[in-house]
């Protein structure tokens, strides 16, 4: 048996054999058509506080790498945009692509950029994030683009990392990172009710994607690149385009906090 994954043999199109929710009412990614987005005056602007404190580990999962944080307390939350209440940040993780023409998962009219950060967060109506996961307005994942150009220097604190997570099933503490130093200047943002973009593929996120991109440099995307899917004494695989294109939108309203 083999598990998921991003080659023609597991990969997106196969997902569905294992996790029929793949062909669901609300799935993710899915391409944002900006001139098809509503303006809603209505929502509020995105209130993000973020302890550096309680950044935790960085790990290879074999399918990105995430940095995880202690979820114990309101430390690290979101309020506010589109949602009710209050979320607490788990992780944050990145797709990206072999190449600069493709990565992301969102698309903007069919744009795609080199690679796009989510910030996972989950309801503190809930028990935990694994409670969550499986409600409707359980998580809230931002998103955030981003582009080919000048070198980020607050993504580069993560990347310097890399050396010791190379392989799937490597982890390694990781202190003291505020992940609010990774948001664009403004946060205009579209929102729209979807999923999970990996197995198990759950309808229980509320997205909130940026408008603005932030930079990545040609070094710092030859890094991501540098990281393997595989375990240490495989064969050697890089992680590259572990993404999953857009789905389809089913009537889905798709709104903007901007105009
Ligand atoms: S994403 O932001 O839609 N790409 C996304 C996809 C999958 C998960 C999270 C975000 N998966 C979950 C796993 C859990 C794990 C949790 C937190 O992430 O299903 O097992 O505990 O890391
Ligand atoms: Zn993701």
């Amino acid at each position: 048996a083999h598990g998921w994954g991003y080659a023609a043999n597991n990969g997106p199109d196969k997902w569905a054999d294992n996790f029929p929710i793949a062909n669901g009412p609300r799935q993710s990614p899915i391409d944002i058509v900006p001139g098809e987005a509503s303006f809603d005056g209505g929502l509020k602007a995105l209130k993000i506080k973020y302890d550096p404190s309680t950044c935790l580990e960085i790990l290879n999962n074999g399918h990105s790498f995430q940095v995880t944080f202690v979820d114990d307390s309101d430390s690290s939350t979101l309020t506010d945009g589109p949602i009710s209440g209050v979320y607490r940040l788990k992780q944050f993780h990145f797709h990206w692509g072999a190449s600069d023409d493709r990565g992301s998962e969102h698309t903007v009219a069919g744009t795609k950029y080199p690679a796009e950060l989510h910030l996972v967060h989950w309801n503190t109506k809930y028990a935990s994030f694994g409670e969550a996961a499986s409600q409707p307005d359980g998580l809230a994942v931002v998103g955030v683009f981003l582009k080919a150009g000048a070198d980020n220097a607050a993504l580069q604190k993560v990347l310097d990392a890399f050396n010791v997570i190379r392989n799937k099933g490597k982890q390694s503490s990781f202190a003291n990172f505020d992940p609010a130093t990774l948001l664009p200047g403004c946060l205009d943002y579209w929102t729209y009710d979807g999923s999970l973009t990996t197995p198990p593929l759950l309808e229980s996120v509320t997205w909130i994607v940026c408008k603005e991109p932030i930079s990545v440099s040609s070094a710092q995307m030859a890094k991501f690149r540098s990281l393997l899917f595989s375990a240490e004494g495989e064969a050697e695989c890089c992680m590259v385009d572990n993404y999953r294109p857009p789905q389809p939108l089913k009537g889905r309203p798709v709104r903007a906090s901007f105009k």
